[in-house]
């Protein structure tokens, strides 16, 4: 199955196109703002860690090393288009345009987090595992449905492809023929579990078979397979030739959130090397190198505007109150249940020192 599932690289290690087909459509222009973006991200990222360390946000999950298939599938879609993300692709949703300030208040636990920015059709991040795959597919159906040309795109890991939610989309979707983009992003682990324990086949893939619909291995780590690619799929999807699976070669280098110590179940050497090989940032700068595109002094200006950015974000988000616990039980269902109910007063309770 790797062989009838190869992984698409468009450009190498070493920053060389190793597929001319698509060598016309890389412009400077296009290329840079593929750099400017997973600066971006990455630089958010880090400094989210360093906020989660100093107790000004909550739990966070960083993505650090899949930034090429966040910005690349983002950066492919319209406008007008819906997004559906894990709670690892704020780097995704980011880039679609959803507002930093809100990201970090999702991190800090205030709702406010949820809310998109205007004209913007993101939804809230998908907690438990594969349940935004059929709400995806549910949008994309309802696009199809009024005769638009928007499409649907979903983020999801290695270990969602488990759940029976990724199957009941895929199946739904193929049905359908709904113009919806499945965004795997393979990062090789589900928390502490490795690939190999998650599933007996070779690729995520090849599961496309089982639903009649074109799955494509790329290198996730390699932006112009993952933005050319995602864009092919969507040109599928408005066109009426319904859903694709793509699987996203890729790596996370480090925890699976701020609570978790990798190191508890996996050398952390292989992280350290991939930083000097496979880095997706690093790729591109090897490409703008060989093509002259590359300039130091203009990083360092761009570095600048994005940390001024991002400290004007944090800023704002720290002008919000401190989150209140109790809030999270207000908006599981349109009218609260008795269940519901009962475990807001059993956490107030124990947060007023009171027992039951
Ligand atoms: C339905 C459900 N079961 C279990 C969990 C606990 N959980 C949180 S993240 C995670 C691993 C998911 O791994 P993967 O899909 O590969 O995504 P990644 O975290 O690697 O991006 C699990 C099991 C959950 N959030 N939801
Ligand atoms: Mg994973």
């Amino acid at each position: 199955m790797e062989n009838q599932f190869p992984i698409k690289v468009l450009m190498d290690e070493n920053g060389n196109l190793t597929d001319e087909n698509y060598s016309s459509k890389i412009t400077k222009e296009l290329t840079e703002n593929f750099y400017k973006n997973m600066l971006r991200i990455r630089t958010f990222d880090k400094k989210a860690i360093s906020l989660q360390r100093q107790g000004r946000i909550g739990t966070y999950a960083p993505f650090e090393g899949q930034e090429a298939s966040q910005v690349g599938s983002a950066l492919a879609l319209n406008q007008e288009d819906w997004l559906f993300p894990s709670y690892r692709d704020h780097g995704a949703t980011m880039t679609f345009g959803h507002s930093l300030r809100n990201i970090l208040l999702f991190w800090n636990g205030r709702n406010e987090g949820c809310i998109p920015a205007e004209g913007k059709k993101v939804f809230p991040p998908g907690i438990p595992i594969a349940t935004q795959l059929p709400h995806a597919v549910g949008a994309a159906y309802a696009e199809k449905r009024k005769g638009t040309k928007n499409a649907s795109i979903v983020y999801f890991g290695d270990g969602a492809t488990s759940e029976g939610d990724f199957h009941e989309g895929l199946n739904f979707a193929s049905v359908l023929q709904a113009p919806v983009v499945f965004f795997n992003q393979n990062n090789g682990y589900a928390i502490s579990v490795p690939l190999s324990k998650q599933m007996k086949t070779a690729t995520i893939a090849q599961k496309a078979l089982a639903y009649d619909i074109p799955g494509q291995r790329i290198d996730g780590n390699d932006i112009f397979a993952v933005y050319f690619l995602t864009l092919e799929a969507l040109d599928r999807a408005r066109n009426g030739e319904g859903p694709t699976l793509i699987e996203a070669v890729t790596w996370r280098y480090g925890a699976h959130t701020t609570a978790d110590d990798p190191t508890k179940y996996r050398n952390q050497q292989e992280s350290d090397e991939r930083r000097g090989t496979k880095d997706p940032i690093l790729r591109l700068e090897r490409f703008m190198k060989n093509r002259g595109w590359f300039n130091e002094e203009e990083k360092s200006v761009w570095l600048d505007e994005i940390s001024e950015e991002i400290d004007s974000a944090i800023s704002e988000m720290e002008r919000f109150p401190k989150a209140d616990p109790a809030d999270m039980f207000d908006h599981v269902f349109e009218k609260p249940t008795w269940g519901i109910q009962q475990q807001k007063q059993d956490l107030l309770q124990v947060l007023r020192g009171e027992t039951r």
